[in-house]
């Protein structure tokens, strides 16, 4: 029996492919989670970023997927910078609590506030009311789409960059601010996730490459916006595309999120994010006993 979703959300899950929980998250755990991220940045800031970090992320150019900072990123937090963020010299024209993409990928096994958030009760019990059997936190990020540089995140289907057979992978998506058509919220195709995908973004050798599996490409107008305040999850199904746009304006566009997949599934192992074993992958519950 659902214990958080009620029968409408569930059903606009199956039909749509997304669910928005306005309200997850409350006004204080916003505060803490975007205070958590003004201290990373802050250390950043004084200490400098670690060496090997002036890595760009962007989806548009693809051209993080073959860098070892991108593909060594699995379990460990990482700072990716914004194309806009250097000059054509290299130089950073922007300082850097504006100069972000994102943080990733184990900021839920490693940080002393995202950690205890991403495994809350609520969390589980939306994961539990989704289907999962043995849910496994994968991957998450804190994306800053920082104002007037935060690039566009293509349209995509998560299952592409995170394959399981059969597929199971869900997105959790927090906003830490409202976001809003100007500032480059979230965008997905109602329905969508039922065509499955139509690339895999897999590894190969010490790089990348994207196998083509459908054609056709997405047709863009089929896209609605998700506007929603700051507290609330948006739940994407893994086959469901989304998009968001550049960020023009100059409000900030902060966001967190969570890649889930079921442990009853297998986890290719040609898939990009490949945790070590020093950090293995963990359900909602508490870490094993030291021996
Ligand atoms: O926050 C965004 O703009 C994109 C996020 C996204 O595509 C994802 O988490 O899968």
């Amino acid at each position: 029996m659902p214990r958080f979703l009620n029968a409408e959300q569930i059903d606009h899950w199956e039909r749509y492919g997304y669910a928005v929980l306005s309200d997850f998250v409350a006004p204080a755990v916003v505060g803490a989670l975007r205070a958590r991220v003004d201290e990373i940045v802050s250390k950043y800031v004084e200490e400098g970023v670690p060496d090997g970090a002036a890595t760009v992320f962007s989806t548009t150019e693809q051209t993080h997927a073959q860098d070892t900072w991108f593909l060594e990123s699995a379990d460990v937090v990482r700072p990716f910078f914004e194309n806009g963020a250097f000059d054509s010299n290299g130089h950073q024209v922007v300082p850097m609590e504006l100069a972000l993409n994102k943080l990733g990928h184990a900021i839920h096994d490693l940080d002393p506030v995202f950690g205890p958030f991403s495994r809350n009760d609520a969390m589980a019990a939306l994961a539990d009311d989704l289907g999962f059997v043995e849910p496994l936190l994968l991957q998450s990020m804190v994306i800053f789409k920082p104002p007037r540089i935060g690039s566009e995140v293509v349209c995509h289907c998560d299952h592409s960059f995170l394959w399981t057979e059969p597929q199971t992978v869900v997105g959790f998506w927090f906003a830490l601010d409202n976001a809003t058509v100007e500032n480059g919220c979230m965008w997905a195709i109602p329905g969508g996730h039922t065509k499955g995908p139509r690339t895999r973004f897999r590894k190969v050798g010490h790089g990348t490459t994207t196998d083509l599996i459908d054609e056709t490409p997405y047709d863009m107008g089929d896209l609605v916006p998700l506007e929603v305040e700051a507290g609330t999850c948006i739940a994407f199904h893994g086959c469901l595309p989304h998009w968001s746009a550049p960020n023009t304006s100059d409000q900030p566009r902060l966001a967190y999120t969570l890649h889930l997949i079921d442990g009853t599934a297998e986890y290719l192992s040609d898939n990009w994010l490949q945790r070590s074993s020093n950090l293995p992958l963990r359900g909602f519950g508490p870490l094993p006993e030291a021996r």
